[in-house]
């Protein structure tokens, strides 16, 4: 077969993301769908058809190539694929397997994410991460998508959000099982590093190369993991300060730290003791890049009280441009936490970046403001690979539902159309125009004169 430049290996990964159980539909066999019955989600909303992105997959890995994109990061649904402990759903597989080939044939390098926030029901039953069994299971599952899908993918991401799912589910209540006990929140960290680093093992030691059409990239394994700018309430206030930096490193630096072998230290002062070591990980690099989750910053306030942990988390403030969910658009945050990333010097890829707008009114901004503060970063040596928009599609926004709207492409829920936003058509100029400049990363730099003059009719 000729090769033709469209066929090369592409140096800088123009993407948009999405999630399973966000696009699919009908995923009924995970924790998050059977917390839906209860009515956790807001208005009392069920993810349901979701997108109908499982009849749809075709027409929507069309739109995400018809913008230039040359890559799409998605998530293999653990709960379709092995259903009850230790059965394998073939047909599940084959359509993971079409989604690859779609990709591939589209010219989309596959990112594949093994677990986003939800767990087959029996994972959940049986203590979920917080089980001391959750590594051996994860890794039985990672160890049979390597075997069915693997040779054609080089981009694994283990774990999505490792902090975020651990908040979330153990400490923060917004996700299934929705409890606050600290010490499930440690062990669920214990066991999530434990199933990355086996993950990350099996996957090189099963595919020393991919056999996809891009073969020339290296088989690479990471996590992506949510960042976010914390910053004191009151800047005055030295124990505002205080507690922003514990947050700051518990929340972004735990992780980072822990897949480059520089110490574990998952705990959080009067909060959650220190998880135990996973000697695996110990004093090794356990990730090929890192995967950056982006959007926002956060401002820390001490609240003393007579229970519970004396501290406020909060987002915008009145008179500040946020998104549809309340968070501030502040992309300096991006440019802080990305020199930060770059201290590690691994590959970086924006795994994650996008706003809540149903309009689409802050997003084109958004997105051009973003996108430069990545072109400043590599000036300044910071090795970002790529980028991936958050979402390819409007979908469903985990407990808070369907009102937030993140999609590129706008869905409408009566009838599952999809309709290009401006930011959709805007993406599309910008990565016309960095292939006009040779396509290379090396040129991102150059970008930047043009994301300067680009309008985004704000
Ligand atoms: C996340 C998720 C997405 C969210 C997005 C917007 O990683 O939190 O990957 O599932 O939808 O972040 O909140």
């Amino acid at each position: 077969m000729m090769i033709s430049a469209k066929n090369s290996t592409p140096n800088f990964l123009w993407g948009a993301a999405t999630s399973s159980h966000q696009v699919e539909g009908y995923n009924d066999k995970n924790d998050w769908w059977a917390w839906e019955a209860l009515g956790k989600i807001e208005r009392g909303e069920r993810s349901g058809p979701a997108t109908d992105h499982w009849n749809r997959f075709r027409a929507d890995l069309k739109l995400a190539a018809d913008l230039g994109l040359n890559s799409y990061r998605f998530s293999v649904e653990w709960s379709r694929l092995e259903p009850q402990e230790g059965c394998w759903d073939a047909e599940a597989f084959d359509w993971y397997f079409e989604l690859i080939q779609e990709c591939e044939q589209l010219g989309l390098v596959p990112m594949l994410t093994l677990y986003h926030f939800t767990l087959p029901l029996w994972v959940a039953e049986q203590g979920g991460m917080s089980s001391e069994r959750f590594p051996e299971w994860f890794v039985r599952f990672t160890r049979k998508v390597v075997e069915r899908l693997g040779s054609r993918v080089s981009l694994w991401c283990t774990i999505n959000e490792p902090m975020v799912v651990t908040v979330g589910s153990y400490l923060g209540k917004f996700m299934p099982p929705a409890v606050c006990e600290p010490e499930k929140a440690r062990l669920a960290c214990y066991h999530l590093l434990k199933s990355h680093v086996l993950a990350y093992d099996l996957i090189h030691r099963e595919l020393p190369k991919s056999q996809s059409r891009w073969s020339e990239i290296p088989v690479q394994v990471g996590i992506a993991h949510n960042v976010i700018d914390f910053v004191p309430d009151r800047s005055w206030s030295l124990i505002e300060r205080w507690l922003a930096e514990q947050i700051h490193q518990f929340y972004n630096m735990s992780w980072l730290d822990a897949v480059t072998g520089r110490g574990q230290r998952f705990s959080f002062p009067l909060l959650m003791a220190q998880a135990p070591v996973v000697a695996e990980a110990q004093g090794r690099v356990t990730a090929d890049y890192l995967g950056i989750n982006y959007y926002t910053r956060a401002r820390v306030r001490f609240t003393p009280t007579l229970s519970g942990l004396p501290v406020d988390i909060g987002f915008g403030r009145e008179g500040e441009q946020v998104s549809d969910v309340g968070w501030p658009v502040y992309p300096q945050g991006f440019q802080k936490l990305l020199s930060i990333a770059g201290k590690y010097q691994l590959p970086i890829y924006i795994t994650e970046n996008g706003i809540a707008d149903h309009d689409d009114d802050l997003r084109p901004a958004y997105l051009r403001d973003h996108l430069r503060e990545i072109v400043v970063a590599r000036q300044s040596g910071v090795d970002v690979r790529g980028y991936y928009h958050w979402s390819l599609l409007d979908n469903f926004e985990w407990v808070k539902g369907f009102e937030p709207r993140f999609g590129l492409f706008k869905v409408d829920y009566t009838n599952f159309e999809r309709t290009a936003t401006r930011s959709a058509r805007l993406y599309q100029e910008i990565i016309a125009q960095h292939r006009a400049l040779g396509g290379l990363a090396q040129n991102l730099g150059d970008l930047e004169g043009f994301l300067e003059g680009l309008s985004t009719g704000a």
